[in-house]
């Protein structure tokens, strides 16, 4: 086979639109691999070895990212994926057998929260790939990904690709595999092949669905807005916020759709999620009609539970989504910009153009709710005693960063309930939430991935000693691959979350206890570290923490905290009535 360049001297293609050369024959099936990336607009790699792949991408200047685990690895590509709403692709590659075993929990992540990201797992040789006990990628990940596809042949590579970005880029997001045995990767190509980036093509709702929902929305009394992270993926922010002042209607979000909405808005009442403020728990139970746009409605104990008798609309990208969990009244199917533009039109018709006046009404309402909320909260957000309340460290990080230009997500356990209802953000995608499956050690790998994409943003993660000790290991991929995150861990030296279903273990075994110096581990790692203990020590050090990323170095804030497990947790309730917290 002649040994020739990845993109042959002289385009073959005809089509008038086709801009890019043939991939000439001998290519390898690693390097067609590389250069189909390269003109998906891959420009990093995440990674593990052993994959040819890594080192075609090198070759032609795509950057790998090495991690110290493939589930971080993933992690990361679907935090660079959230971060430009799909854009940009967040790929992973990893060797066969145990870098794909290992890689199990991240893709699953990826899946459980419609993350698109494309794993490319290097396989067994073809002839071996079958053969137990060799772990067969395409066999153990259908049921984790959008799409899983095993590749035979050399030239069905650029047809493998393409059908892979399709499916990452079209339709409801998700994690799609590619697993390409080790011998397909170092064949070469019998003949030139082409490959142009794969076309995005979105739908729009039915427009009579639309005039029917405007209807139902115009003649709500209690109308509420639910969003969901499909607003992120459309980049509808604009729209959402057209339609929720058009309409006068409060808005709420999903964990996943958390910063889809100004929650500094006077129409916003925060984010959902296990825990939440108030305003989100009056609104949902007293509302007559929810209008869900961009979410799957799934049920979770890490999101809001829908009390039952209200209209439900239902608005999504997938009509899987629609009755899973909740019966739903009316349904748009459609991307959600397309249909917010469609249903926004729709209601500007029927209202003449102008609001009908109850913002203000709203408004206030919201803003009693929300004082009263805080009320409730400010001893634990003011508390000042040692060990620190992991709510006085988090309304002092808030207090302190800039809010607009940080990138913040939350860990699995209390920091996630501590963090999501008190932190307002007030950008599109400044919060990277989850929980759908609520993996320990997520959030590492989503604020270093999300730094990869917005380098000029402050990208933080909150988590416990319990997610730390999953992941802690990939901080020096942050030092190492000089990815400055600003890590906020709150050690209480337990499994605070589980104290109340570990009471036996805990007494007799101390089963939920956990010990560690983590400032000490990140010095160690060649990071900045700092132990924190004093509550008027919390703003100098967050300080020093977002100077010290500034100049390039990850930092992390290790907070000696309580075991608080307090949460702002409202149990639905028809009636209207919720147990304080
Ligand atoms: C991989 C994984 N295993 C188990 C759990 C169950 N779990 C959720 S939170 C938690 C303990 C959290 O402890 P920590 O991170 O220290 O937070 P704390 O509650 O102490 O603030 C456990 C065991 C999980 N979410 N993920
Ligand atoms: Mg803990």
């Amino acid at each position: 086979m002649p040994e020739r360049s990845a993109v042959a001297s002289s385009p073959s293609a005809t089509a008038a639109s086709r801009i890019h050369p043939a991939i000439g024959e001998g290519t390898t099936g690693a390097d067609a691999v590389a250069e189909i990336l390269r003109r998906e607009g891959v420009e990093v790699l995440f990674c593990y070895p052993v994959n040819p792949i890594i080192e075609a991408a090198a070759r032609i200047g795509i950057r790998p990212i090495v991690v110290r685990q493939e589930r971080v690895g993933i992690h990361m590509a679907d935090a660079y994926s959230r971060v430009s709403s799909g854009e940009k692709i967040g790929v992973f590659a990893m060797q066969h057998g145990p870098g794909t075993e290992n890689a199990f929990g991240g893709v699953a992540q990826a899946f459980s929260e419609s993350a698109p990201v494309i794993v490319i797992p290097a396989g067994y040789d073809s002839d071996a790939a079958f053969t137990p006990p060799n772990f067969n990628a395409y066999l153990n990940f259908q049921h984790v990904t959008k799409s899983t596809e095993y590749v035979t042949r050399v030239e069905s590579v650029p047809a493998a690709m393409r059908r892979a970005f399709t499916q990452v880029r079209n339709g409801r997001p998700g994690p799609v595999m590619v697993e390409l045995p080790r011998d397909v990767l170092a064949e070469h190509l019998p003949h030139d092949a082409s490959y142009e980036p794969v076309p995005i093509a979105r739908a729009g709702p039915d427009p009579s669905a639309v005039d029917e929902v405007a209807e139902v929305l115009l003649a709500a009394d209690r109308p509420v807005i639910y969003a969901g992270q499909g607003v992120h993926y459309a980049k509808a922010w604009s729209e959402l916020r057209e339609l929720a002042e058009l309409l006068e209607a409060p808005v709420t979000t999903s964990l996943q759709g958390k910063s889809a909405f100004p929650e500094n808005h006077p129409l916003s009442l925060g984010s959902g999620g296990r825990a939440h403020p108030r305003p989100v728990a009056d609104f949902i139970s007293r509302c007559d009609v929810l209008f869900g746009i961009g979410c799957s409605f799934t049920a979770t104990l890490f999101g809001l539970t829908i009390p039952g008798g209200k209209t439900v609309i239902h608005s999504t990208l997938d009509p899987a989504d629609l009755n899973k969990d909740l019966e739903v009244s009316h349904a748009l199917v459609g991307d959600a910009r397309l249909t917010l533009v469609a249903l926004n039109e729709a209601l500007r018709d029927r209202l003449a153009g102008k609001a009908r006046g109850r913002s203000a009404a709203v408004a206030a309402e919201i803003a009693a709710a929300k004082r009263s909320w805080l009320a409730d909260w400010r001893g634990k957000l003011d508390d000042d005693r040692t060990p620190l309340n992991p709510y006085r460290v988090i309304r002092d990080l808030l207090a302190t960063v800039d809010v607009p230009n940080t990138i913040i997500t939350h860990d699995a356990g209390s920091p996630r309930d501590q963090l999501s209802p008190f932190w307002e953000c007030v950008e599109p995608l400044s919060y990277l939430g989850w929980g759908k499956t609520t993996q320990l050690g997520y959030g590492l790998g989503l604020a270093l991935g999300a730094k990869v994409a917005a380098p000029d943003k402050l990208c933080v993660n909150v988590w416990g000693d319990a997610a730390i000790g999953f992941t802690g290991m990939d901080f020096e991929t942050a030092v190492r691959e000089r990815i400055p995150i600003m890590s906020v861990l709150l050690n209480n030296f337990s499994m605070a979350i589980e104290l109340p279903v570990m009471p036996v273990s805990t007494e007799r075994y101390r089963s939920t206890d956990i010990s560690g110096n983590y400032a000490d581990m990140a010095i160690a790692f060649g990071g900045y570290g700092e132990r924190v203990t004093e509550a008027h020590q919390i703003i100098p050090a967050i300080e020093r923490g977002v100077e010290r990323t500034r100049r390039g170095t990850p930092v992390l804030l290790e907070f000696i905290t309580q075991q608080e497990i307090d949460f702002s947790i409202f149990p639905a309730a028809p009636d209207g009535h919720r147990p304080r917290p």
